[in-house]
């Protein structure tokens, strides 16, 4: 791909003071407008990652930057050793929003997660009784819950865990999609398992949408042995799959669920968990927090952007142009296309190598076409545009999706 001066300057740039942690395609951005962003030369794509579902409100959505900038102005951060007068109306409306009695604000995805761990873990010991330090959590083979230490204990991805060791005790992995596996885990286990940590869809795996059924059954499954249900949909989570949360496709309502991402609509770090008094009234003050967890500025972006998925009605929006998206690439005759999967607008393509040509070469030429996304493991390609994009815009992006495979 061909970089034009201006375009280099910042990417050598990273390179000479960044840590080298990413490696990310060949283009600038510099702004961004619903499902459209241009990168420093004024060249326009179709952003088909969305920061990873961060932005499903689209880039720079009316109502949440002016959200933002009226809060700004007015008080962004107290810490909470004091009140303040943004907390108690978000904390309100989230819990309605998805009800559940109490809400537990943080900022990153991953603390949300750590959140729910040590959640898990007080509640593992004080209501189900596991003697002290004993407790154990279990999780999935595949799966991405952020990078902290104790996550990344969690992970079966040699690239994440690798040469961060020694690792958190009391974490197990099963297979995911196997019903079987936990069963047996937990009927030699369930007295001192405390939680069971599961993505509804397994995002970094690459989109794998599990059977029909299986979270269904997981939930049943804990709920025999007294475990917890934690749903991490922090990517699957805010309209993405077409439904508010991924789990409610199935009917389920997990004990407790994490939320991130697009619950600032990409404007700020935003997470939360939620859970009913029963667990989260465990954890007593003083004993967890973080000093941005529910600031000002984040409780009113994060009402707006909430507000903005219902009035927009974007799951609905997720779950039409997630048909029409996947019904357009199962016509794209490549012999490079070895499955189309996802749900909602949380899709993927399996690609297979073909004339020394893989996944990084299509989203290469995609690019050039105007239209970015990234591989996930290599040989997949996830395509996750903000839940406003218009059929018109989607039915362009596919074109050059086509065109790209067609003409690699
Ligand atoms: C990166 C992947 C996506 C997540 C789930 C928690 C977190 C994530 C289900 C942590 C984060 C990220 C982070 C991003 C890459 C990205 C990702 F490719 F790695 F898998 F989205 F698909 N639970 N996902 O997907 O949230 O702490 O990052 O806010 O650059 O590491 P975070």
């Amino acid at each position: 791909m061909n970089t034009t001066k201006k375009t280099q300057q910042f990417i050598d740039q990273e390179a000479q003071y960044g840590a080298h942690n990413y490696h990310p395609l060949p283009v600038v951005l510099s702004k961004g407008k619903g499902a459209i962003v241009w990168d420093v030369d004024g060249k326009k794509y179709f952003d088909f990652l969305s920061a990873y579902s961060a932005v499903n409100q689209g880039h720079c959505h009316p109502k949440i930057v002016e959200a933002l900038m009226d809060q700004a102005q007015t008080l962004c951060l107290t810490s909470r050793a004091f009140y303040n007068d943004c907390l108690g109306p978000f904390e309100e409306f989230i819990t309605k929003f998805f009800g559940y009695d109490k809400v537990l604000a943080m900022n990153s995805g991953a603390e949300a997660v750590e959140t729910a761990l040590k959640l898990a873990r007080r509640w593992g010991y004080v209501r189900k009784g596991i003697p002290e330090n004993q407790a154990m959590i279990v999780g999935c083979q595949g799966n991405f819950h952020g990078r902290t230490i104790s996550i990344v204990s969690l992970s079966t991805d040699p690239e994440s865990y690798g040469g961060f060791g020694p690792f958190t005790p009391g974490l197990i992995k099963i297979p995911y999609n196997d019903i079987p596996a936990l069963e047996k885990v937990l009927e030699a286990d369930g007295h001192r398992i405390a939680a069971f940590l599961v993505e509804p869809i397994q995002g970094e795996a690459g989109v794998f949408v599990p059977d029909e059924g299986y979270l269904k059954r997981c939930a049943e499954l804990c709920k025999k042995h007294n475990i917890l249900f934690i749903a991490d949909e922090i990517q699957t989570g805010i309209a993405r799959t077409g439904k508010m949360l991924c789990c409610d496709h199935e009917g389920i309502r997990p004990d407790i669920v994490l939320l991130g991402k697009a619950l600032s609509g990409g404007v700020l770090p935003v997470s939360v968990v939620l859970a009913d008094d029963d667990i989260m009234l465990t954890i007593k003050p003083g004993q967890h927090g973080s000093t941005f967890g529910g600031f000002p500025l984040a409780c009113r972006v994060a009402v707006a952007a909430l507000t903005v998925v219902k009035e927009e009605k974007l799951a609905e929006r997720a779950e039409y142009l997630g048909r029409i998206f996947r019904k357009e690439l199962e016509k794209i005759n490549s012999p490079m296309i070895g499955l189309i999967r996802g749900k909602g607008l949380l899709n993927a393509i399996v690609v297979k190598p073909h004339d020394g040509k893989e996944a990084w070469d299509v989203c290469l030429k995609m690019a050039e076409l105007g239209l970015i996304a990234k591989p996930t493991h290599k040989h997949i390609i996830r395509f996750a545009p903000p839940l406003v994009i218009t059929e018109e815009e989607l039915l362009q992006a596919v074109e050059i999706i086509k065109t790209a495979l067609e003409t690699i």
